[in-house]
């Protein structure tokens, strides 16, 4: 049976804690969905709007990915706007279905470490036609979403401890290592072993 390990840490960057980045882990039938969600700004306009999508993808994560972006487009229509990744991940095959739009970096480390990308836009104002794409995932694979609080461009060499630390061990690490500390920061690690 493969393994998953997971975590999703957040950090706010008003000591409130009023946070304009949100996500969302669900399990079913052996998938496993994630979102992560940047607002943009970082007020409490942002926080309410963020809150606003946290209970619109609680109510829909278990729909096709494409059409909960695309719903979620409608849904917060007229708003500042926000970026998001969605993946789900099929536990037994490996397979990772992700659809995003916006400002977020998606990292593959493994045997082999990739970058995925997001389409252009705003979610909620202009977007372009979400892609919905898969890849799968090998043994001890890491995926790693995140908001652009944290550097997109730091590389392993900066943070060699990711192969051997737990989901939530590097959610937090690469929180507070990489954090630009001009944002909210916020970091999804799933951890795949088959
Ligand atoms: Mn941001």
């Amino acid at each position: 049976m493969p393994e998953v390990d997971y975590y999703l840490a957040k950090m706010p960057l008003l000591s409130a804690g009023e946070c304009g980045d949100t996500g969302l882990i669900k399990e079913f039938d052996n998938k496993i969905f994630s979102a992560v969600v940047d607002v943009l700004g970082h007020s409490k306009n942002a926080h309410q709007l963020a809150q606003v999508i946290e209970k619109f993808l609680k109510e829909n994560f278990r729909k096709d990915l494409k059409d909960i972006i695309l719903g979620l487009h409608e849904h917060i229509k007229g708003s500042v706007g926000a970026a998001a990744v969605l993946c789900l991940l099929d536990v037994d095959s490996g397979q990772l279905e992700y659809t995003g739009i916006g400002n977020l970096t998606i990292r593959i480390f493994g045997l082999a470490n990739k970058r995925l990308l997001p389409g252009d836009g705003v979610i909620g104002y202009t977007m372009t036609s979400p892609k919905q794409e898969k890849i799968i995932l090998a043994h001890n694979d890491i995926l790693l979403v995140h908001s652009d609080g944290i550097k997109a461009h730091f590389e392993l060499k900066d943070y060699p401890e990711i192969f051997t630390q737990s989901a939530k061990e590097i959610a937090a690490g690469v929180i507070s290592n990489f954090n630009k500390g001009i944002d909210d920061a916020t970091c999804f690690v799933l951890k795949y072993r088959k």
